[in-house]
C-alpha cells in the first residue's frame, strides 16, 4: 500500500544536514496561541526540581510521547544566574528569540560537525533553530533519557514541529542554558509550506474551530452553537489530532485485517461493497471540559472546553460482520486493535484498543465508517476509513484506519496505555502507575449548558419571569439520557429539561441528547442581576453527575464529568 505520509519519519533516522535545513524552516512560526493558553491554564503550585526539569527537557528533547505530556504543562521557570525578574512579556520574547540569534561569544559550528556528537562518550549535541546544544546531562540524568540519542547530533526541530506543546517558554529558557554554540550556514525562514515538512498537507478548516493547539490540530466549535443541530456539521465538528494528518489517497488505500482463520486486506471499494449500515453517535473526547477540572487544580493536557464532542450519522460497514466472515470467534479475554496511519516520530501509529466483544455485537454497532452525516469523511476526520465504536471515548475511534488486529492483549501504544486512563485525586505525578489503571472505553454520563454561556446577560421573559436554557446530554455504552435537571438556585430546587433525542432502545442509544429548560428567575434574583445555573443528566442506569470537580480530579484531566455550572447576568 503506497500512503503519503508527512515525511519526517525518514527524518528522524536521518543525520544530514538536508534535514537540518528542513527541520529548521519549521522553527520561526511556532508560539501559536494554543501553547499560551494551555500555560495560562496550568499554574502548578510548586516549582518542580532542576533534577526534574531535566528529567522533562530529556523526554522532551527526545519527542518522547510519554514525556510530551509530562513537560506540556509545567510553569516552571528557570531563571539564568544573575538575571534580575524580568516580566512575562520580557521572558517570552528573549526566550522566542534566542534559537534565532547567534550569540557571538559562542564559537560557530558546522552540521558535519554537531552530528559528530551523537552519543555520550562523544557528548550529545543537538540543534535547535541557530543554537547548539550539549544535552549529554539529560540524557544521563534519566534512564528514559535515551531517548535523547534520536536527536542526537541533529536537530530537535522536527520534534517540536510534531510536538508543539513541549514549545514553552521554561523548556526555552531550560534549554538555553545548555547553549554552546552556533549552527553555522544555516537560514532560518517561514516555509512549514515546504513540501516535506509534517504540517505541510495540513486540511483547511473552519474559521470558527478554535484551535487549543494548532499543531497538531486540535480544535472545539463554539460551545453556543453547539446545541443548535442534533447533527453537528461535520466542518464544525471538534478535531482532536495527536499527529499531523496523514495524505491518503482513496485509489490506493487499504486495511489489512489479522485474526480468526485468515488474514485480509480490504480495499475502500471492498468496505463499501459490504453491507451499509448507519449509527447515530456522540464522539466525545476523554478531556472533554477538562479546563473546568483544572480550575481546581492544574491538570496536563489541552484545555478543552465542553466542545470537544459533537454527534454525527456515521455509515459504513459493521465491524462484526468483518470480523465473523474472517472466522473470528467470540472469547471475552480478547481486544481488537486498531492502527491509524499516522505516524509518531518513531514511526509508530496512533493505536488504541477495544475489547473483542464489543466489537463482535451486532447491537455494539461499530462500523467501519467512510461517512459521516452522509458526506465522505473530511481528512480532518479519518478519510477514507475511520473506526466509529459507539458509547466509547473517542481514542477508541481511531481515524485513518489502516490495520485491525485480534489480540491477546490491548493495544501498546502511548494512548492505549500510558494516557486516556483515571486515577483517584490523591494520584499525583510522583505516584502515578498507568499499569494499575484500565483504560477508559464507556464514558460517564455528562451535560453540558451551551446557552446561555458564561458572562451573558439573559433576558428574563416578561409573561412568565423564566430564562431558556439549552444544552446537550450524553452517556456512554449506550446508555440513553432520561432526564436533565437545572438548578438556578444552587439545588434548592429543580426543573426538568425538555429532552431532544431519537427513538432508539436503551443500551444502543449512543447519539446525545439535546435538551431545552425554562427556568422560573425570582425577583430576588432579578434585583441581584447575577444567577448561576447548574446542570445534571441522569442516564438510563440512573447514573448521575457528580457535584463538583473536586472528588474526581485526576492529573490528566480526564472523565471531567461534574455538574455544569455557568453564571450569568439577569437583565
Ligand atoms: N489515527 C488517529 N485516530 C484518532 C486520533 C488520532 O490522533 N489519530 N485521535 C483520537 C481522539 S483522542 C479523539 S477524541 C477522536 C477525535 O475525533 P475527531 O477529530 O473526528 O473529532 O479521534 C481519535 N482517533
Ligand atoms: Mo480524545
Amino acid at each position: 500500500m503506497r500512503l503519503l505520509r508527512p515525511s519526517w519519519s525518514g527524518l528522524v533516522r536521518g543525520r544530514h544536514h538536508q534535514h537540518h535545513r528542513r527541520f529548521l524552516q519549521t522553527t520561526t512560526s511556532r508560539g501559536s496561541n494554543g501553547e499560551r493558553e494551555e500555560q495560562q491554564h496550568s499554574k502548578w503550585s510548586s516549582p518542580g526540581s532542576r533534577s526534574e526539569q531535566l528529567l522533562y527537557a530529556a523526554f522532551w528533547a527526545g519527542g518522547l510521547t510519554l514525556g510530551y505530556h509530562w513537560l506540556t504543562d509545567r510553569n516552571n521557570r528557570v531563571l539564568l544566574e544573575g538575571q534580575k525578574v524580568p516580566s512575562e512579556e520580557e521572558l517570552e520574547a528573549t526566550a522566542r528569540r534566542w534559537h534565532v540569534t547567534i550569540r557571538k561569544e559562542l564559537p560557530n559550528y558546522r552540521a558535519e560537525q554537531v552530528e559528530q556528537h551523537n552519543c555520550a562518550e562523544k557528548r550529545i549535541w543537538v540543534t535547535y533553530g541557530l543554537g547548539v546544544y550539549d544535552v549529554t546531562d539529560f540524557a544521563d540524568n534519566h534512564p528514559g533519557g535515551d531517548k535523547i540519542l534520536m536527536a542526537a547530533g541533529s536537530a530537535i526541530d522536527p520534534f517540536w514541529a510534531i510536538y508543539q506543546q513541549h514549545n514553552t517558554l521554561e523548556v526555552l529558557e531550560l534549554l538555553e542554558g545548555f547553549r554552546i554554540g552556533n549552527l553555522e550556514g544555516q537560514v532560518v525562514t517561514n516555509a512549514d509550506e515546504e513540501l516535506g515538512s509534517p504540517w505541510s498537507q495540513e486540511p483547511q478548516r473552519h474559521a470558527l474551530l478554535k484551535p487549543a493547539s494548532k499543531r497538531p490540530f486540535n480544535a472545539e466549535p463554539p460551545i453556543g452553537l453547539l446545541a443548535d443541530q442534533f447533527y453537528t456539521p461535520n466542518d464544525l465538528f471538534y478535531v482532536r489530532n495527536h499527529l499531523p494528518v496523514p495524505v491518503i489517497d482513496p485509489e490506493d488505500y487499504e486495511l489489512e485485517i489479522e485474526g480468526g482463520a485468515k488474514e485480509k486486506t480490504l480495499t475502500l471499494e471492498g468496505i463499501k461493497a459490504l453491507p451499509k449500515h448507519s449509527v447515530t453517535a456522540a464522539i466525545m473526547c476523554g478531556g472533554n471540559r477538562r479546563s473546568e477540572m483544572t480550575k481546581v487544580k492544574a491538570v496536563k493536557g489541552l484545555s478543552w472546553g465542553a466542545g470537544a464532542v459533537g454527534n454525527a450519522k456515521w455509515s459504513g460497514a459493521r465491524l462484526c460482520d468483518v470480523l465473523r466472515e474472517q472466522g473470528v470467534q467470540p472469547d471475552e479475554s480478547k481486544h481488537v486493535i486498531f492502527e491509524g496511519a499516522d505516524l509518531d516520530p518513531t514511526s509508530h501509529p496512533y493505536g488504541a484498543s477495544i475489547p473483542l466483544a464489543k466489537a463482535l455485537d451486532p447491537r455494539g454497532d461499530v462500523i467501519l465508517a467512510y461517512e459521516m452525516n452522509d458526506e465522505p469523511l473530511s481528512r480532518d476526520h479519518g478519510f477514507p476509513i475511520r473506526v466509529i465504536v459507539p458509547g466509547t471515548v473517542g481514542a477508541r475511534n481511531v481515524k485513518w484506519l489502516t490495520r485491525i488486529v485480534v489480540a491477546d492483549k490491548e493495544s501498546d501504544s502511548h494512548w492505549q496505555q500510558n494516557d486516556y486512563k483515571g486515577f483517584s485525586p490523591s494520584t499525583d505525578w510522583d505516584t502515578v502507575d498507568f499499569s494499575k489503571s484500565d483504560a477508559i472505553q464507556a464514558m460517564p454520563v455528562t451535560s453540558a449548558i451551551c446557552t446561555p454561556q458564561p458572562g451573558a446577560r439573559v433576558k428574563v421573559d416578561d409573561d412568565e419571569g423564566h430564562i431558556t436554557v439549552r444544552g446537550y446530554a450524553w452517556s456512554g455504552g449506550g446508555r440513553k439520557i432520561v432526564r436533565v435537571d437545572l438548578t438556578n438556585d444552587e439545588g434548592v430546587s429543580w426543573h426538568v429539561a425538555e429532552l431532544e433525542q431519537e427513538e432508539i432502545p436503551d443500551g444502543r442509544h449512543y447519539g446525545w441528547s439535546l435538551w431545552t429548560a425554562r427556568l422560573p428567575v425570582t425577583e430576588a434574583q432579578r434585583k441581584a442581576g447575577d444567577v448561576e445555573i447548574w446542570a445534571k443528566a441522569v442516564d438510563s442506569a440512573y447514573n448521575v453527575q457528580p457535584e463538583k470537580f473536586e472528588h474526581i480530579w485526576n492529573l490528566r484531566g480526564v472523565l471531567a464529568n461534574a455538574y455544569h455550572k455557568v453564571k450569568v447576568k439577569i437583565v
